[in-house]
């Protein structure tokens, strides 16, 4: 049933909070990831499927739970997960075989009265890549990370949410003060306010935390050397038609 709702949205407002979702997969190794005993024998890989902060930053204030929709062979494929801590990261750890699509839905703080919101995720066990470079730089790594950095956005979110998106407290991993309500934010930058989308992305990437400030510059930088490259290609490929064409006409004037 639809809570009765007399709230009024915040008009001409929209705040977003990025987020990271997605798999680490290791394959079952004597040394490196010995395989838990009473795990079945035709399992190769022990994986964890996620979503959580980017950085590790707090996103249990406007999430509340997120439900995990595994594959059918999965005992209890149906996982909820809720009630984690500040900066904890909502996530479900699994032995397995094979490679399939996990559906992740995400439930909203019911303050927010948004409908959740559905994430599908293709779980990696093997190597993958667009080039073989990145295939080898894979199978070199110790595990299979497939992860994804994705924004939600708040439309006009509704007085009471918009409150406690935009209130002032350290949301920063490991602050003090439970749900840290009432805590003020010594840092700045960490919530939004009117008017003003304020990303919790860091300036740079460290070990385990690839999104950055500094890998969206990497990426334009490498867009753009692509796109330099692309238009060298095409103006070869006008040469030699325009060659072709002109040798095609000379032959012609000879029949
Ligand atoms: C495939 N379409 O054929 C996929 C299905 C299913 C993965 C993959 C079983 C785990 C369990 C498991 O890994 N299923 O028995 O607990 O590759």
């Amino acid at each position: 049933m639809a809570p009765p709702n007399s709230q009024k949205r915040v008009k001409g407002v929209s705040i977003f909070r990025p987020f990271v979702y997605g798999s680490i997969a290791k394959p079952f190794d004597p040394e490196t990831n010995p395989k838990p005993e009473g795990t079945p024998a035709d399992h190769t890989h022990s994986w964890t499927v996620f979503v959580k902060g980017v950085d590790d930053t707090d996103i249990t204030y406007w999430c509340k739970k997120v439900h995990f929709k595994l594959h059918e062979s999965i005992p209890n494929h149906l996982r909820t997960v809720e009630n984690v801590p500040p900066g904890g990261t909502y996530e479900v750890h699994e032995t397995g075989w094979g490679e399939f699509e996990i559906t992740i839905k995400m439930y909203i703080i019911p303050e927010s009265l948004e409908k959740p919101q559905t994430l599908y995720h293709h779980l990696r066990l093997h190597p993958y890549g667009n080039t073989e470079a990145e295939k080898e730089a894979m199978k070199a790594a110790p595990e299979i990370l497939s992860w994804n950095y994705e924004e939600i956005v708040f439309n006009e979110p509704y007085e009471n949410f918009y409150d406690i998106l935009t209130s002032p407290v350290d949301r920063t991993k490991g602050a003090k003060g439970g749900t840290g309500k009432g805590t003020r934010v010594m840092k700045g930058g960490m919530v939004g306010s009117v008017g003003e989308r304020v990303a919790l992305v860091p300036l740079t990437s460290r070990p385990g935390q690839p999104y950055s400030k500094e890998t969206e510059k990497n990426e334009l930088r490498r867009l753009r050397e692509a796109q330099i490259k692309v238009d060298d290609m095409v103006a070869e490929l006008k040469k030699e038609i325009e060659e072709k064409e002109a040798e095609r006409a000379q032959l012609k004037s000879l029949a």
